[in-house]
């Protein structure tokens, strides 16, 4: 069933599109530069198929252990601690929480091993990387934390400081 409506959407898509590229399969990346002085980097890429977003990559530099990362609502990595992204993405009434359950934008921790390496590869719902798209995170901002998300505490995760920030779907440095 699902592989038929899938196929469905996407035959709509191929005939009503001049570039079904954009709006079916489409990927954007993320540069991810310290903050708050920190050393930590990173490179995310969010592709898009048509009902979630697969998010790929890889952030370095910081401690070992679980780091809170989530999307926040403004793509300004501007303030030199990041304060300018706002608080997490929230286009619904959502209080913070797991990711799939919380805000929009909460991702959950990213876990980084002795090197201070973290791959990430995790699937998310209920948003999309389309310009205009359905609760769209396009041009908002990324961002990796201090500390743990604990997944509950409302409205940060008590995740700490903001040491890596960045604006999807931009290169580093500008903005949408
Ligand atoms: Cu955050
Ligand atoms: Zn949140």
């Amino acid at each position: 069933m699902k592989t038929a409506f899938s196929m469905t959407v996407c035959a709509f898509l191929l005939t009503a599109c001049a570039t079904p590229s954009e709006l079916w399969t489409t990927s954007v990346t993320t540069v991810l530069e310290s903050s708050s002085g920190s050393n930590v980097h990173g490179i995310v890429k969010f592709t898009q198929t048509y009902d979630q977003v697969l998010v790929t990559g890889e952030v370095w530099g910081h401690g070992r252990g679980s780091k809170g990362f989530h999307i926040h609502e403004k793509g300004d990595c501007s303030d030199p601690k990041a304060m300018s992204t706002g608080g997490h993405y929230n286009p619904g009434t959502a209080k913070h929480g797991a990711p799939g359950s919380g805000h929009a934008g909460d991702l959950g921790n990213l876990v980084f091993n002795d090197g201070g390496r973290a791959a990430i590869n995790m699937k998310i719902r209920g948003v999309s990387i389309t310009k205009g798209g359905p609760n769209t995170i396009l041009g908002r901002g990324l961002i990796v934390h201090a500390d743990q998300d604990d997944l509950k505490t409302d409205p940060t995760g008590n995740a700490g400081g903001r040491v890596a920030c960045g604006v999807i779907g931009a290169p580093a440095g500008l903005t949408y």
